[in-house]
């Protein structure tokens, strides 16, 4: 294998051909991963594997194949082993990359390295700096569903203010042209920012004190950190943010058309959470205020019997009455800081406070008592709603808390209106008939929709409303390892720079922790200044910057004049295949879906999606081992004895046990307090227990892949990770099957060698029998690799080696073709092989073999024979033969002698290579 590794890495023979229109394209692309200090594990190259047999067989079918990888190098845990050894990450993470690609090069994958890529790199991240500063220079125009420059914005209002602009903004907040044109540059500046696809805002954040950072929702679990595990709490600071939401139906519309595992589709188009309704204006009592709120059901305003605004909703101080204003405060405070994953889920926690004040119900123009209560977010719609509690569970659980009144709006169709004191929970079904609901009595409940909102749209109090879930994502980190921010600070304005000035590299600075005052490490940096002495920002981007748009950068790596050239481009276009983890569905895969159409419409990135096609691989799991220690002593039993002590289980490391059983000697010098432990035994060997479990290190069941590779060699632990289950499913991972893997590598090669191990094929022609084997296996193999079934692929090699060797064949016309079909599984095997059967080139360069569809079908096929239509016993008959001849071998066979009853057949029904019937 190393002979074979050596050579690849002179010969580069796995170099993707700079537009080569020569072949058809195929890219595809593996998750890049993040060099972390402990190294691969053997669940890691399991989608390496899979991509790397598919590159190489497209290879084979004469594709001009991209097959990169690089390393998703700035992050957080290099940034906290910086805080506590003091090593700048960047010599961390260069540590582990070599690392990373030593591991990779030993499992002999055909990546084209030529074109790595290191998000922290600086030529690298000048482009996810540059594609910043177009977003910044952006805006969404939502009239032609595109984002136009900043320029066309400002001369449009300084000649009909925001008069015509549709536009994705964070304010709904209109003037003239006059008034713009007397706003300051200070005024202008911020109104511009309500409008900018990168824009600073006052937001909400998941802060997380122990990290120092603002985390993205997806970085925070339950309240704690992914990473870590530290609390997390809810602050308002003002970030940088990316307007994701502009594309929020685009987004949607999208997924339509892509080749994506169903269930990530689904989590996408949730997160998306696009929702029908309508907006409309209550007005208060004795205010000159309306509280506006948007609701899905509109056919139930005459339901309405209270309102509830979240607790940092704008008004609530305004509205809040004196008596109540103790106890509104007090909860606010205790809401706000709740995490709103929190706020969203814990339905059976009731908790709010009435403010005192009323609003007014613009239908039936009764006051309803005005609210506020955690399941309202300030986030989502208008953070104020309509309360129905007779068709909203949620409404429905707070009157009841509550004490407030429940009106019944819509019927189920047959059904009479019931006392809604007698109910148990609310109807929330949207179907149904209207009543007491004034004009839409007795309508059905989807008309009455319209019929409300048309209504709301005469009165000018309310309108129809899509309304979408997706927020606009949080780009700041106040954290030293990432890209730095290409902006400046002008009398506390902010300013991007030039394209000519990026990269702005990563600063040297002092500690890697904020500063006293608060601020983020970039902070320390000496003369963290512009030229002419402006301030530069001092946070970094969030780790999903560098990985949004990495695959367009592989496409033309080196290009230090433009991210990519369009002639790369339009070659490559986007990932035929991507590979990867189910984890990132809401992160990665829709930021850079996100990022990929922002390109798309300013006419860089050909493609509208970036990756066609997506398989998840499963996770592979550890197979832990446990000991049981007798509870007080230094005592160890046996696993088949452990129910006759009080016993502990305690995780042995998995390197220590061999199918279940314990090397004692071993686990006595593993660690100073077992070195005088006592064992317990069974026929004279000690079991341990095992548990199926997340693969990592604290659980002592990580398994290495060089260890294996040490042993077994890497074509050996290629083939078992295929081979352990389809690829998508979780699965673990159990070291002792390796072996017959290893058992099937050695049988094949012995299909090339006599017993001295001497080469020895030979060159007669083949039977007719060997030659079926041979094309039924091509046939097999091309069709399961087309259609990602590689543990199929892996027991096809098997059953094909077994039945070679059964039948002694050794020709040449079979085995050659046959090291082909395996080179993308077994590649060191394969090239090996083709050597010695005197090929020059790599096996990987060859044509892949095609089966002969003659030699593929069998000779004879079991047929089905009935009797008046009852099937009553099956004969093998040769394919083909004419109907007359089936008839004959029919009636003949000594079973039909007993269904025919001594009679003549009246008819014979012959469907030809299926089945007979034969009517008597
Ligand atoms: C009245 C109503 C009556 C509602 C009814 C539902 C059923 P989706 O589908 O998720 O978009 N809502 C609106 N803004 C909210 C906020 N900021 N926080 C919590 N809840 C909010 O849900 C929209 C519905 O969720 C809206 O329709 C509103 O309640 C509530 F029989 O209005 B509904």
């Amino acid at each position: 294998e190393k002979k074979w590794q050596e050579i690849w890495e002179r010969e580069k023979p796995w170099r993707a051909a700079d537009c080569d229109t020569g072949r058809p394209k195929f890219y595809i692309l593996d998750m890049f991963p993040y060099p972390s200090g402990a190294g691969l594990h053997v669940g890691h190259p399991l989608g390496y594997c899979a991509t790397d047999i598919i590159a190489r067989y497209k290879r084979m079918r004469g594709f001009n194949v991209l097959h990169p990888m690089g390393f998703d190098s700035f992050g957080l845990p290099a940034e906290q082993y910086a805080i506590e050894t003091g090593q700048h990450p960047a010599i961390t993470t260069e540590k582990n990359i070599i690392r990373y690609r030593e591991q990779l090069d030993r499992i002999g994958f055909s990546f084209d390295w030529a074109r790595e890529v290191r998000t922290c790199d600086p030529s690298y991240y000048k482009w996810t700096q540059w594609t910043f500063v177009q977003l910044f220079n952006h805006w969404y125009n939502k009239g032609t569903q595109k984002p136009e420059t900043i320029e066309v914005l400002i001369s449009h209002f300084e000649k009909s203010g925001t008069d015509g602009i549709e536009a994705a903004r964070t304010h709904d907040d209109d003037f003239t042209a006059d008034q713009w044109n007397s706003f300051s540059e200070e005024v202008r500046h911020e109104k511009l920012m309500y409008y900018r696809m990168a824009y600073l805002a006052d937001e909400m954040v998941n802060w997380c004190p122990a990290l120092g950072t603002v985390l993205a929702n997806d970085e925070v679990s339950e309240g704690f950190s992914v990473r870590g595990g530290h609390p997390v709490e809810r602050k308002l600071m003002k970030q940088w943010l990316l307007r994701i939401s502009a594309y929020s139906q685009r987004l949607l519309d999208g997924l339509d058309k892509l080749d994506w595992p169903d269930s990530i589709k689904e989590i996408q188009r949730n997160w998306i959470g696009r929702s029908e309704g309508a907006m409309a204006t209550f007005g208060i009592q004795g205010y000159g205020d309306v509280i506006e709120i948007f609701t899905t059901r509109p056919d139930t305003m005459y339901g309405a019997t209270f309102m509830v605004l979240a607790p940092e909703h704008e008004l609530v101080t305004k509205i809040t009455t004196d008596t109540q204003r103790k106890e509104v405060d007090k909860y606010t405070v205790w809401a706000k800081n709740r995490p709103e994953r929190e706020r969203m889920t814990d339905v059976n926690r009731i908790t709010g406070v009435f403010t005192g004040a009323y609003g007014i119900n613009p239908l039936t123009n009764n006051a309803v008592p005005i609210w506020i209560a955690d399941y309202v977010l300030m986030g989502y719609g208008t953070g104020a709603i309509m309360a129905v509690p007779a068709h909203d569970s949620r409404d429905f659980k707070f009157a009841r808390h509550f004490n407030l009144p429940i009106i019944q709006v819509v019927v189920n169709a047959g059904d009479s209106e019931t006392d809604p004191a007698t109910w148990d929970e609310s109807y929330d079904a949207k179907e149904g008939i209207m009543v007491n609901s004034g004009i839409i009595n007795g309508m059905e409940v989807k008309p009455a929709i319209s019929a409300i909102i048309r209504f709301l749209e005469e009165k000018e109090i309310g309108y129809g409303k899509i309304n979408f879930r997706l927020r606009d994502a949080i780009f700041s980190r106040q954290r030293y390892w990432g890209e730095p921010f290409p902006v400046y600070y002008k009398n506390g304005l902010a300013y991007v720079m030039e394209e000519k000035d990026l990269p702005l590299e990563l600063p040297e600075v002092d500690k890697y922790l904020p500063t006293e005052s608060g601020e983020p490490p970039l902070a320390r940096a000496k003369n963290w200044k512009t030229p002419e002495g402006y301030p530069i920002e001092c946070s970094t981007m969030p780790g999903f910057a560098g990985s949004s748009a990495y695959y367009l950068r592989y496409m033309d790596p080196r290009n230090d004049n433009e991210y990519f050239s369009k002639e790369a481009n339009q070659y490559w276009r986007n990932v035929d295949l991507y590979i990867g983890g189910a984890e990132h569905a809401t992160g990665h895969l829709i930021y850079a879906r996100f990022w990929n159409k922002f390109l798309f419409d300013l006419g860089y990135a050909c493609e509208q999606e970036p990756f066609k096609k997506l398989i998840n691989q499963g996770m592979i799991q550890g197979r832990s081992s446990l000991v049981y220690r007798v509870n007080g002593t230094n005592k160890f039993v046996s696993a088949g004895l452990r129910n006759q002590f009080e016993t502990t289980p305690i995780h042995v490391d998995v390197s220590m046990v061999t199918f279940d059983v314990l090397d004692v000697e071993a686990f006595k010098q593993w660690r100073a307090e077992y070195a005088n432990a006592e064992f317990v035994l069974e026929d004279g060997k000690f079991v341990c227990g095992f548990e199926v479990e997340k693969m990592s290190k604290s659980l002592h069941n990580v398994v290495n892949p060089d260890e294996l590779i040490e042993k077994y060699g890497a074509d050996a632990l290629r083939l078992y990770e295929m081979f352990l289950g389809p690829i998508e499913m979780h699965k673990p991972w159990d070291t002792n099957g390796i072996e017959g893997v290893s058992r099937f590598i050695k049988k094949f090669w012995r299909l090339f060698h006599n017993a001295e191990n001497e080469f020895s094929v030979s060159d007669e022609a083949p039977t007719n029998e060997e030659l079926k084997v041979l094309h039924k296996t091509i046939k097999k193999i091309s069709e399961d690799i087309e259609r990602f079934s590689f543990n199929t692929s892996v027991s096809e090699f098997m059953i094909c080696t077994n039945r070679l060797q059964e039948i002694k064949c050794n020709k040449r016309a079979v085995l050659q073709p046959l090291v082909l079909l395996i080179s993308p599984f077994a590649p060191h095997l394969a090239e090996e092989l083709w050597q010695q059967l005197g090929n020059s080139g790599s096996a990987g360069q060859a044509e892949f073999p095609k089966w002969d569809s003659k030699l593929v079908v069998d000779d004879t096929f079991t047929c089905p024979v009935s009797f008046n239509g009852k099937m009553r016993f099956t004969m093998e008959l040769a394919v083909g033969l004419p109907n007359a001849e089936v008839e004959k071998i029919i009636l003949e066979a000594p079973e039909s002698q007993k269904w025919l009853d001594g009679k003549a057949p009246r008819k014979i029904i012959v469907v030809p290579n299926k089945i007979v019937n034969v009517v008597v």
